[in-house]
Protein backbone atom coordinates (compact mmCIF):
# COMPACT_ATOMS: atom_id res chain seq x y z
CA UNK A 1 0.00 0.00 0.00
CA UNK A 2 0.96 3.53 -0.74
CA UNK A 3 0.37 6.69 0.88
CA UNK A 4 0.20 9.77 -0.27
CA UNK A 5 2.43 12.36 2.31
CA UNK A 6 3.14 16.09 1.96
CA UNK A 7 3.51 15.88 -2.20
CA UNK A 8 4.64 12.15 -2.33
CA UNK A 9 4.05 8.35 -2.08
CA UNK A 10 5.87 6.41 -0.08
CA UNK A 11 5.25 3.04 0.97
CA UNK A 12 3.55 2.32 4.19
CA UNK A 13 6.21 1.55 6.36
CA UNK A 14 7.72 4.77 5.20
CA UNK A 15 4.97 7.04 6.01
CA UNK A 16 6.02 8.67 9.19
CA UNK A 17 5.10 12.11 10.51
CA UNK A 18 7.86 14.06 13.35
CA UNK A 19 7.18 14.26 16.87
CA UNK A 20 6.55 18.14 16.63
CA UNK A 21 4.03 17.84 14.03
CA UNK A 22 1.08 19.56 16.24
CA UNK A 23 -1.57 17.06 14.70
CA UNK A 24 0.17 14.29 17.05
CA UNK A 25 1.02 16.94 20.32
CA UNK A 26 -2.16 19.08 20.06
CA UNK A 27 -4.66 17.13 17.83
CA UNK A 28 -4.64 20.15 16.23
CA UNK A 29 -6.25 19.34 12.30
CA UNK A 30 -8.72 18.24 10.37
CA UNK A 31 -9.29 14.74 9.06
CA UNK A 32 -12.21 13.17 6.25
CA UNK A 33 -13.30 9.86 6.41
CA UNK A 34 -14.50 8.34 2.67
CA UNK A 35 -15.80 5.48 1.09
CA UNK A 36 -14.87 4.27 -2.65
CA UNK A 37 -18.21 2.02 -3.79
CA UNK A 38 -17.09 0.21 -7.09
CA UNK A 39 -14.08 2.71 -8.23
CA UNK A 40 -16.62 6.36 -7.42
CA UNK A 41 -15.20 8.15 -4.47
CA UNK A 42 -18.48 8.59 -2.94
CA UNK A 43 -19.38 12.24 -2.89
CA UNK A 44 -15.95 13.46 -2.85
CA UNK A 45 -16.66 17.36 -3.62
CA UNK A 46 -18.85 17.51 -0.32
CA UNK A 47 -15.94 15.71 1.57
CA UNK A 48 -13.11 18.64 0.35
CA UNK A 49 -15.81 21.64 0.91
CA UNK A 50 -16.14 20.01 4.37
CA UNK A 51 -12.56 19.77 4.84
CA UNK A 52 -12.14 23.32 3.99
CA UNK A 53 -15.01 24.34 5.96
CA UNK A 54 -13.71 22.93 9.30
CA UNK A 55 -9.61 23.96 7.96
CA UNK A 56 -10.85 27.51 7.46
CA UNK A 57 -12.98 27.45 11.15
CA UNK A 58 -9.75 26.77 13.17
CA UNK A 59 -7.98 29.16 10.72
CA UNK A 60 -5.72 26.22 8.83
CA UNK A 61 -4.89 27.23 5.55
CA UNK A 62 -4.82 24.74 3.42
CA UNK A 63 -1.34 24.86 0.49
CA UNK A 64 -3.86 23.30 -2.08
CA UNK A 65 -6.76 24.32 -3.87
CA UNK A 66 -9.67 22.02 -3.32
CA UNK A 67 -9.21 20.67 -7.43
CA UNK A 68 -5.47 19.55 -6.02
CA UNK A 69 -6.81 18.07 -3.18
CA UNK A 70 -9.57 16.23 -5.03
CA UNK A 71 -6.60 14.71 -7.48
CA UNK A 72 -4.37 13.68 -4.32
CA UNK A 73 -7.97 11.69 -3.15
CA UNK A 74 -8.23 9.98 -6.29
CA UNK A 75 -4.65 9.44 -7.49
CA UNK A 76 -3.91 7.58 -3.97
CA UNK A 77 -7.01 5.44 -4.89
CA UNK A 78 -5.69 4.86 -8.42
CA UNK A 79 -2.05 3.61 -7.13
CA UNK A 80 -3.31 1.12 -5.13
CA UNK A 81 -5.26 0.13 -7.82
CA UNK A 82 -8.41 -0.02 -5.40
CA UNK A 83 -12.07 -0.54 -6.25
CA UNK A 84 -13.91 -0.41 -2.95
CA UNK A 85 -11.39 0.91 -0.15
CA UNK A 86 -11.77 3.49 2.81
CA UNK A 87 -9.91 6.66 3.00
CA UNK A 88 -8.85 8.85 5.22
CA UNK A 89 -7.53 12.67 4.53
CA UNK A 90 -5.89 14.20 7.03
CA UNK A 91 -4.17 17.63 7.52
CA UNK A 92 -2.32 18.55 10.60
CA UNK A 93 -1.09 22.41 11.38
CA UNK A 94 2.30 20.62 10.95
CA UNK A 95 6.08 20.80 12.78
CA UNK A 96 6.26 23.36 15.54
CA UNK A 97 7.84 23.84 18.40
CA UNK A 98 6.58 22.31 21.74
CA UNK A 99 4.63 25.56 22.72
CA UNK A 100 0.87 25.57 21.44
CA UNK A 101 0.75 28.37 19.27
CA UNK A 102 0.38 27.71 15.60
CA UNK A 103 2.00 30.55 14.60
CA UNK A 104 5.54 28.42 14.93
CA UNK A 105 3.81 25.87 12.37
CA UNK A 106 4.84 27.01 8.52
CA UNK A 107 3.77 24.20 6.77
CA UNK A 108 0.53 22.17 7.21
CA UNK A 109 1.90 18.13 7.07
CA UNK A 110 -1.03 16.10 4.42
CA UNK A 111 -1.36 12.96 3.87
CA UNK A 112 -4.06 10.11 2.32
CA UNK A 113 -4.29 6.85 3.14
CA UNK A 114 -6.78 4.60 0.85
CA UNK A 115 -7.39 0.86 2.30
CA UNK A 116 -9.06 -2.31 0.91
CA UNK A 117 -13.20 -1.14 2.52
CA UNK A 118 -12.88 -3.74 5.73
CA UNK A 119 -16.38 -5.47 6.50
CA UNK A 120 -19.31 -4.08 7.95
CA UNK A 121 -20.55 -4.08 11.30
CA UNK A 122 -24.22 -4.96 12.73
CA UNK A 123 -26.15 -5.51 9.21
CA UNK A 124 -28.20 -7.17 11.83
CA UNK A 125 -29.10 -4.18 14.52
CA UNK A 126 -26.55 -2.93 17.08
CA UNK A 127 -26.62 -2.09 20.76
CA UNK A 128 -26.36 0.85 22.06
CA UNK A 129 -25.83 2.69 25.75
CA UNK A 130 -26.22 6.75 26.20
CA UNK A 131 -23.01 7.96 27.24
CA UNK A 132 -22.15 9.45 30.92
CA UNK A 133 -19.74 11.85 28.40
CA UNK A 134 -21.82 14.86 27.04
CA UNK A 135 -20.91 16.18 23.32
CA UNK A 136 -19.02 19.51 23.22
CA UNK A 137 -21.29 22.38 23.11
CA UNK A 138 -21.02 24.80 19.73
CA UNK A 139 -19.07 27.10 21.97
CA UNK A 140 -16.33 25.15 23.58
CA UNK A 141 -15.01 22.97 20.44
CA UNK A 142 -18.16 22.92 17.59
CA UNK A 143 -18.75 19.36 16.73
CA UNK A 144 -19.17 20.80 13.24
CA UNK A 145 -15.30 21.22 13.38
CA UNK A 146 -14.22 17.72 11.93
CA UNK A 147 -11.06 17.63 14.11
CA UNK A 148 -7.84 15.82 15.41
CA UNK A 149 -9.34 15.92 18.70
CA UNK A 150 -11.72 12.42 19.34
CA UNK A 151 -11.04 11.99 22.69
CA UNK A 152 -14.64 13.16 23.07
CA UNK A 153 -15.99 10.00 21.71
CA UNK A 154 -13.13 8.33 22.27
CA UNK A 155 -14.48 8.47 25.32
CA UNK A 156 -17.76 7.96 25.19
CA UNK A 157 -16.94 4.47 23.11
CA UNK A 158 -14.83 2.96 26.08
CA UNK A 159 -18.00 3.10 28.15
CA UNK A 160 -20.11 1.48 25.14
CA UNK A 161 -17.27 -1.19 25.48
CA UNK A 162 -17.40 -1.70 28.96
CA UNK A 163 -21.27 -2.26 28.39
CA UNK A 164 -20.50 -4.84 26.43
CA UNK A 165 -22.66 -3.12 23.04
CA UNK A 166 -21.89 -2.14 19.73
CA UNK A 167 -22.51 1.35 20.32
CA UNK A 168 -22.59 4.55 22.68
CA UNK A 169 -24.93 7.58 21.79
CA UNK A 170 -23.89 11.16 23.56
CA UNK A 171 -26.16 13.66 24.71
CA UNK A 172 -25.64 17.60 24.37
CA UNK A 173 -24.97 19.51 27.46
CA UNK A 174 -29.08 20.39 28.09
CA UNK A 175 -29.65 16.78 27.92
CA UNK A 176 -30.89 16.21 24.41
CA UNK A 177 -29.61 13.61 21.91
CA UNK A 178 -27.25 14.48 19.89
CA UNK A 179 -25.07 11.58 17.95
CA UNK A 180 -22.89 8.28 18.39
CA UNK A 181 -19.20 8.75 18.55
CA UNK A 182 -18.97 8.44 14.45
CA UNK A 183 -22.62 9.15 13.56
CA UNK A 184 -25.51 10.26 13.36
CA UNK A 185 -28.83 9.31 14.69
CA UNK A 186 -32.29 8.92 13.35
CA UNK A 187 -35.57 7.69 14.42
CA UNK A 188 -38.81 7.17 12.81
CA UNK A 189 -42.40 7.39 14.66
CA UNK A 190 -45.07 6.79 13.05
CA UNK A 191 -43.72 6.82 9.88
CA UNK A 192 -42.12 10.11 10.58
CA UNK A 193 -38.38 10.27 10.40
CA UNK A 194 -36.59 12.52 12.69
CA UNK A 195 -32.87 13.70 13.60
CA UNK A 196 -31.02 16.23 15.04
CA UNK A 197 -30.77 19.87 13.57
CA UNK A 198 -27.25 21.11 11.80
CA UNK A 199 -27.29 24.20 14.87
CA UNK A 200 -26.96 21.41 17.29
CA UNK A 201 -23.88 19.87 18.99
CA UNK A 202 -23.58 17.50 15.55
CA UNK A 203 -20.86 16.76 13.05
CA UNK A 204 -23.17 17.33 9.58
CA UNK A 205 -22.60 14.08 8.60
CA UNK A 206 -22.38 13.28 4.33
CA UNK A 207 -24.42 10.08 4.67
CA UNK A 208 -26.95 11.75 6.96
CA UNK A 209 -27.30 14.53 4.05
CA UNK A 210 -27.52 11.43 1.46
CA UNK A 211 -30.43 9.64 3.70
CA UNK A 212 -32.54 12.74 4.16
CA UNK A 213 -32.19 13.27 0.70
CA UNK A 214 -33.36 9.78 0.28
CA UNK A 215 -36.21 9.58 2.55
CA UNK A 216 -37.50 13.47 1.60
CA UNK A 217 -37.64 11.82 -2.51
CA UNK A 218 -39.09 8.54 -1.77
CA UNK A 219 -42.00 11.12 0.30
CA UNK A 220 -41.10 10.25 3.90
CA UNK A 221 -41.62 13.62 5.90
CA UNK A 222 -38.04 14.63 7.78
CA UNK A 223 -37.98 16.84 10.75
CA UNK A 224 -34.72 18.02 11.52
CA UNK A 225 -35.13 19.00 15.48
CA UNK A 226 -34.55 18.17 19.22
CA UNK A 227 -34.26 14.59 20.60
CA UNK A 228 -34.79 13.97 23.58
CA UNK A 229 -34.03 10.19 24.82
CA UNK A 230 -37.70 9.36 25.80
CA UNK A 231 -38.36 10.13 21.97
CA UNK A 232 -35.53 7.72 21.47
CA UNK A 233 -36.90 5.00 23.81
CA UNK A 234 -40.49 5.12 22.20
CA UNK A 235 -39.45 5.27 18.43
CA UNK A 236 -40.47 2.58 16.07
CA UNK A 237 -37.07 2.51 14.25
CA UNK A 238 -34.02 4.04 15.19
CA UNK A 239 -31.06 3.67 12.81
CA UNK A 240 -27.71 5.51 12.62
CA UNK A 241 -25.88 6.68 9.62
CA UNK A 242 -22.01 7.49 8.92
CA UNK A 243 -19.37 6.67 6.07
CA UNK A 244 -17.73 3.99 8.28
CA UNK A 245 -20.93 2.24 9.64
CA UNK A 246 -23.36 3.19 6.63
CA UNK A 247 -26.83 3.11 7.70
CA UNK A 248 -26.97 0.68 10.78
CA UNK A 249 -30.38 -0.32 12.60
CA UNK A 250 -30.22 0.38 16.21
CA UNK A 251 -32.26 -2.49 18.29
CA UNK A 252 -31.75 -2.06 21.74
CA UNK A 253 -31.07 1.53 23.64
CA UNK A 254 -30.28 1.49 27.32
CA UNK A 255 -31.84 -2.15 28.00
CA UNK A 256 -35.27 -0.30 25.37
CA UNK A 257 -35.53 -2.80 22.75
CA UNK A 258 -36.73 -1.23 19.53
CA UNK A 259 -39.07 -2.52 17.34
CA UNK A 260 -39.47 -5.87 19.10
CA UNK A 261 -35.57 -6.59 18.19
CA UNK A 262 -36.22 -6.30 14.51
CA UNK A 263 -34.65 -4.04 11.34
CA UNK A 264 -37.96 -1.63 10.70
CA UNK A 265 -39.46 -1.40 7.41
CA UNK A 266 -38.23 2.62 6.48
CA UNK A 267 -35.53 1.52 7.82
CA UNK A 268 -34.93 -1.40 5.24
CA UNK A 269 -36.79 0.52 2.54
CA UNK A 270 -34.06 3.62 2.81
CA UNK A 271 -30.92 1.32 3.45
CA UNK A 272 -31.81 -0.51 -0.14
CA UNK A 273 -31.77 3.04 -1.89
CA UNK A 274 -28.90 4.07 -0.25
CA UNK A 275 -27.17 1.03 -1.10
CA UNK A 276 -28.31 1.91 -4.77
CA UNK A 277 -27.50 5.41 -4.79
CA UNK A 278 -23.60 4.99 -3.23
CA UNK A 279 -22.21 3.62 -6.65
CA UNK A 280 -23.81 6.45 -8.54
CA UNK A 281 -22.99 9.92 -6.40
CA UNK A 282 -19.31 10.89 -6.62
CA UNK A 283 -16.34 10.57 -8.59
CA UNK A 284 -15.41 7.84 -10.75
CA UNK A 285 -11.11 6.77 -10.64
CA UNK A 286 -11.25 4.47 -13.48
CA UNK A 287 -12.16 5.34 -17.55
N1 LIG B 1 -20.64 12.35 13.62
C1 LIG B 1 -19.33 12.24 13.95
C2 LIG B 1 -18.88 12.76 15.26
C3 LIG B 1 -18.44 11.63 13.07
O1 LIG B 1 -17.16 11.52 13.41
C4 LIG B 1 -20.28 11.27 11.53
C5 LIG B 1 -21.10 11.90 12.45
C6 LIG B 1 -20.85 10.83 10.24
O2 LIG B 1 -20.42 11.66 9.17
P1 LIG B 1 -20.30 11.12 7.67
O3 LIG B 1 -19.93 12.30 6.87
O4 LIG B 1 -19.23 10.07 7.70
O5 LIG B 1 -21.63 10.56 7.30
C7 LIG B 1 -18.91 11.10 11.84
C8 LIG B 1 -18.01 10.37 10.91
C9 LIG B 1 -15.57 5.56 12.53
C10 LIG B 1 -15.23 6.99 12.24
O6 LIG B 1 -14.63 4.75 12.67
C11 LIG B 1 -16.21 7.94 11.89
C12 LIG B 1 -15.82 9.26 11.63
C13 LIG B 1 -14.51 9.57 11.76
C14 LIG B 1 -13.58 8.64 12.10
C15 LIG B 1 -13.92 7.34 12.33
O7 LIG B 1 -16.74 5.21 12.59
N2 LIG B 1 -16.64 10.32 11.26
Amino acid sequence: MKVYLNGKFVEKEEAKISVYDHGLLYGDGVFEGIRVYDGVIFKLKEHIDRLYDSAKSILLEIPLSKEEMEEVVVETVRVNKLRDAYIRLVVTRGIGDLGLDPQKCSNPSIFCIAEPMSPLLGESGIRVITSSIRRLPVDVLNPAVKSLNYLNSILAKIQANYAGVDEAFLLDTEGYVVEGTGDNIFLVKKGVIKTPPVSSSILRGITRDTVIDIARDLGYEVVEDRITLHELYVADEVFITGTAAELVPVVEIDGRVINEGKIGEVTKRLKREFDRVKRILGRRVYD
